[in-house]
């Protein structure tokens, strides 16, 4: 297959509420959260401190964003009233932005509070898990601040999204995800969003199981048909530890580059990941090989 990638001058553009990123290269959204109960890294990063520090490091890694999160997704986390979620996320994000003005900070979100409290302390980029499903008052917020926004398939509340309960699909699973992103981006222009604030993300691992989550890699083209640049997120989650024979998060550091190098192959331009260090110098490499003529 031939590697998707834009020729010189026609690199794809991201707008954000801090500019353009061009995406030219990929591009490396290390993963914060400063949540108790995340599946890889909850509890770790609780203090701003510790949060701070965690983010200096995958700065320095090379991530091109940081993306925060006060909200697990993981199946059976307990849901989060917006304050405790406010309290976690907003120090974090005004540390982080006047700290790191260059860098793009994005909200992991699916409330509108959270969301036009974290852009006005100088979030970029609000990533929504729900695509606008959950809180239709959030896609007005992040247009009305200029923001980025990432639209992430799934389907059912934050408690069930990640299980496989609502992993039912008829004989063409990539076609229901596309039909669902497409839903997701009438909502986003009905919202007042231009297209160029828009990337698409199939949700890997979100209301799918593994072979399902196979099928949305193996066929990215489908979604980068709907016209807006494609990130992906299979950092150490449970499909990668299934195909890898049954292995624990801490044993899916391998397998999470084999996905990233096959969906950059297949197009993808974003990678939001735990491991920056390690997908960055994967992807570097990657993208020398398939753009060489
Ligand atoms: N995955 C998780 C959370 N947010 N956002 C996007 N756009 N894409 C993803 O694939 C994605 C996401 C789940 O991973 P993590 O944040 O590590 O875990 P948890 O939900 O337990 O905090």
């Amino acid at each position: 297959m031939r590697a998707t990638v834009s020729p010189a001058g026609t690199a794809p553009v991201w707008e954000t509420a801090r500019g353009p990123v061009t995406l030219e290269r990929p591009r490396i959204v290390g993963i914060l959260n400063v949540t108790p109960d995340s599946f890889w890294d909850g509890g770790r990063h609780g203090g701003l401190d510790a949060a701070v520090g965690h983010a200096a490091v995958l700065i320095e890694q090379g991530a091109d964003a940081i993306d925060v999160g006060g909200e697990s997704t993981r199946p059976g986390a307990q849901p989060v009233p917006v304050a405790e979620e406010l309290a976690r996320v907003l120090p974090v994000v005004r540390e982080l932005a006047r700290r790191w003005p260059g860098v793009i900070i994005s909200v992991d979100t699916v409330k509108a509070e959270v969301a036009r409290a974290a852009l006005a302390e100088g979030a970029a980029v609000v990533n929504d898990v729900s695509g606008l499903r959950l809180d239709p008052r959030l896609g007005e917020v992040a247009a009305d601040a200029g923001a980025g926004v990432v639209l992430m398939h799934s389907r059912g509340s934050v408690e069930e999204m990640a299980s496989y309960d609502l992993a039912r699909y008829g004989a063409d699973p990539v076609g229901e995800i596309v039909d669902e992103l497409a839903g997701a981006l009438g909502r986003a222009a009905a919202a007042g969003l231009p297209p160029s604030a828009i990337v698409l993300d199939p949700g890997l691992g979100f209301s799918k199981r593994t072979e399902h989550s196979v099928a949305v890699i193996a066929q990215l083209d489908r979604i980068l048909a709907l016209g807006r640049p494609v990130l992906v997120g299979p950092s150490r989650k449970r499909f990668v530890g299934e195909l890898a024979g049954g292995l624990p998060p801490a044993e899916r550091l391998e397998g999470t580059i084999a996905a990233c190098v096959v969906a950059l192959q297949r197009g993808a331009r974003l990678f939001r990941v735990h491991d920056v260090l390690a997908v960055r110098r994967a992807l570097t490499v990657a993208e020398a090989l398939l753009s060489s003529p």
